[in-house]
């Protein structure tokens, strides 16, 4: 007998994919709750994000971005696993717990700017689900296909509901032409599963190009054209995102001569810790999935 979570929200299941209606709120506070005003909240609501025109200053990107300068030249890069390195050339993808790495990055992420707003839309304590440096360096830096975070996190780490958010914060400039985030708008409201079953070890290849968990094209352009299209968030550096974990959302390459480097921050509700994955034979590593569940003060 399948769990109900399991009927909710089953993926990778060998089943064919399909569509279907989210089970849980989108925003679970209020107004009163934190500083997105009742019209901001009913915007997230509808499209699943919340833009910041500058959510950090421009000393604070300089700090981040001789950080991240810094970071991606550690010897450590070829053997310390939370460093993720392009399929196509020896540059860094990704660097997943940051905030442990780098107490700059903790000290941002922590910030109560991010955290007073995820506590307000997700109308809880939070804890940090997962930290990550996305550089996609200038000509080499590969995309990201079309995914839902939530789909990867249900599967492969038990989060059970969809409670959890993602800031997107841009250390670079994000142009249309750097392979900045792209949104559907609206797609947060629908569960997309996918048929293959979660191959042991999956992290060690989806981190550099995800190929389970990402839904057929029908279905995605049947998802575009019945909600919002495809949005691009283009922004300052400093600029920052806000999105629903249940996004369908993606990023094309960078042959730019101008790398786009993002800080992502995750944070989950205390009410929505992990438990075993719902579709994938063992749990991924904690500097992918913290399971310390530790709220912030
Ligand atoms: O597997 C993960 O957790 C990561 N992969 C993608 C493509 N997005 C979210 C997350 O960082
Ligand atoms: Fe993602």
């Amino acid at each position: 007998m399948l769990s109900e979570d399991v009927q909710v929200y089953r993926t990778r299941d060998g089943r064919p994919g399909e569509i279907r209606p989210r089970q849980d709120p989108v925003v679970y506070g209020g107004a009163e709750d934190g500083p997105l005003t009742a019209a901001e909240l009913d915007g997230y609501q509808r499209n699943g994000f919340h833009t910041f025109d500058q959510l950090l200053t421009a000393e604070e990107v300089r700090e981040c971005r001789e950080e991240v300068a810094r970071l991606v030249q550690r010897p450590e890069r070829h053997t310390d696993e939370r460093y993720i390195v392009e399929p196509a050339a020896d540059e860094v993808r990704s660097i997943f717990q940051v905030h442990a790495v780098s107490p700059l990055f903790d000290r941002i992420i922590k910030d109560s700017r991010l955290v007073s707003v995820a506590r307000q839309l997700l109308g809880s304590e939070v804890y940090i689900h997962q930290t990550r440096v996305n550089a996609k360096p200038a000509f080499t830096g590969s995309g990201f296909y079309w995914h839902s975070d939530f789909e990867t996190w249900h599967a492969e780490d038990g989060m059970p509901r969809v409670r959890a958010l993602s800031f997107s914060i841009g250390l670079t400039e994000n142009f249309p032409h750097n392979g900045p985030l792209m949104i559907i708008p609206g797609s947060h409201q629908w569960f997309v599963s996918s048929a293959a079953p979660t191959p042991p070890e999956n992290h060690k290849s989806s981190l550099g190009k995800q190929e389970v968990g990402v839904p057929e094209e029908e279905i995605l352009h049947r998802i575009a054209e019945d909600n919002g299209g495809v949005h691009q968030v283009v922004g300052a550096p400093g600029s920052a995102v806000a999105f629903d974990c249940n996004c369908m959302h993606g990023s094309a390459e960078n042959i730019t001569p101008y790398p786009r480097a993002n800080l992502f921050v995750v944070f989950n509700s205390v009410h929505n810790t992990l438990v075993e994955p719902f579709a994938a034979p063992a749990r991924r590593p904690e500097y992918l999935a913290d399971r310390t569940f530790t709220p912030l003060g």
